[in-house]
């Protein structure tokens, strides 16, 4: 009898093949997901999984590291060249250890961090009192002005100079404009704080040149690497070379064992495609379609948080239509559509509940889709949101959207920007 996963574990198998389907019929507007290529899923699924390689090329604790060693310096080099990064670890198995291992070197238990508030469309590991880096460091959070809901700079540096935290953290995950890293770097310096920028949203947008770059302004820069960046689930860290030896260290032996060197063999293959002439273009067509869909919601008569974007991803305020996020993500998944509630700016609703959805276009954009497509997708969002009790309605809604998601083939061969 074959060892093959449908026949060794047929309800796992059944697992992923109902993912793929749910993947391919719905439309996934989760401004952190994407598609990887098909030579990142070879590299992420491939034998190097077999392999034990404590420590770094050249000085690890296991023979057999020729093979592997190469494939980790592959993507230290290309990491380095992509974001003109000094130094690199590829190590972190996830964007949370990535600042963990920032945090646990360069402070101490109790200290002070200043990161943007989870509320406003922060990070949980920013300083969220429900993760460790709310638990272990006295955590102070700054967030948007409540007319512009961009970041409020003066009161930042106020915050600062009030708090002297250790350390200043500029990124997020739920924030639609472009930030300006050198104002935080200004105020970090002011108040001699370290300042840490996590990019893990807007990576891509980084390696493209389309965002304001963080490389010559922060001291340490993290990542995830499979948002906007479409690599394999991971993290990433970045830094000024006098703080290398450290954070490697950090990471290894002081926060992780084993590197998982499939997912740094992804990492450099999806490195290499983001150093490709047309990562550009796709990172270009990833923002147009944002805007393109802002645009064509806030002619339906809904209002964006901050106006609008510069990025991935459009926040969406529905309490004019009555609706909560809650009620909205489920409504748009039985039509067939992905998004989270998410809260927006001064949310009057728990997380839970939420006023607000936030929706992303990497995905959509790995698919193919172009501005053209974002028009037909708020459509059918206006058509669901508009009375979410009709369920005939919905799944009229569904069946349009699997026709219309049959158009864009996923899991191609290739992967090609037109
Ligand atoms: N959970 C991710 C997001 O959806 O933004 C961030 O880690």
């Amino acid at each position: 009898m074959s060892d093959d996963l449908a026949h060794t574990d047929p309800e796992i198998y059944s697992v992923i093949e109902r993912e793929r389907q749910r993947q391919l019929q719905k439309l996934e507007m989760i401004a952190s997901e994407n598609f990887v290529s098909a030579a990142v899923m070879e590299a992420q699924g491939s034998i190097l999984t077999h392999k034990y390689a404590e420590g770094y090329p050249g000085r690890r604790y296991y023979g057999g590291c020729e093979y592997v060693d190469t494939a980790e310096n592959l993507a230290i080099s290309r990491v380095k060249e992509l974001f003109g990064a000094p130094y690199a670890n590829v190590q972190p198995h996830s964007g949370t250890q990535a600042n963990m291992a920032v945090y646990f070197t360069y402070l101490k238990v109790g200290d002070t961090i200043m990161g943007m508030d989870l509320a406003h469309g922060g990070h949980l590991s920013h300083g969220a009192s429900v993760n460790f880096s709310g638990r272990f460091f006295k955590a102070v959070t700054y967030g948007v002005d409540r007319q512009t809901e961009e970041i409020d700079f003066e009161a930042v540096r106020e915050l600062a100079r009030n708090h002297r935290p250790k350390m200043i953290i500029g990124g997020a995950s739920a924030y639609p404009k472009a930030i300006d890293f050198s104002r935080f770097a200004d105020i970090a310096r002011e108040v001699e704080a370290y300042f840490l920028v996590d990019m893990a949203h807007i990576a891509g947008l980084i390696a493209a040149k389309l965002h304001p770059d963080p490389m010559p302004v922060a001291d340490f820069v993290t990542s995830t690497t499979h948002k906007t960046l479409r690599g394999p689930r991971g993290g990433l860290i970045l830094a000024k070379e006098a703080y290398g030896k450290a954070l490697d260290s950090q990471i290894f032996p002081g926060m992780q064992g084993g590197p998982l060197m499939h997912i740094i063999a992804a990492k450099a293959v999806a490195f290499k495609e983001a150093l490709a002439p047309n990562f550009k273009r796709y990172q270009e067509q990833i923002i147009s379609n944002a805007r393109a869909l802002g645009r064509e919601f806030q002619k339906r008569g809904y209002r964006l948080v901050a106006g609008g974007t510069d990025t991935h991803l459009i926040m969406v305020d529905l309490t004019e239509t009555g609706l909560t996020g809650k009620e909205a993500e489920e409504a748009l998944d039985l039509a067939g559509i992905t998004v989270n509630k998410n809260t927006i700016p001064f949310d009057p609703r728990p997380p839970k509940i939420t006023s607000g959805i936030r929706i992303g276009t990497p995905a959509l954009t790995t698919r193919g889709m172009k501005e053209e497509e974002m028009a037909v997708i708020a459509d059918l969002m206006h058509q669901a949101l508009s009375d979410i009790q009709d369920t005939a309605r919905l799944q009229r809604l569904e069946n349009q959207v699997r026709e219309f998601c049959a158009q864009f083939p996923l899991f191609a061969e290739e992967w090609k920007i037109k």
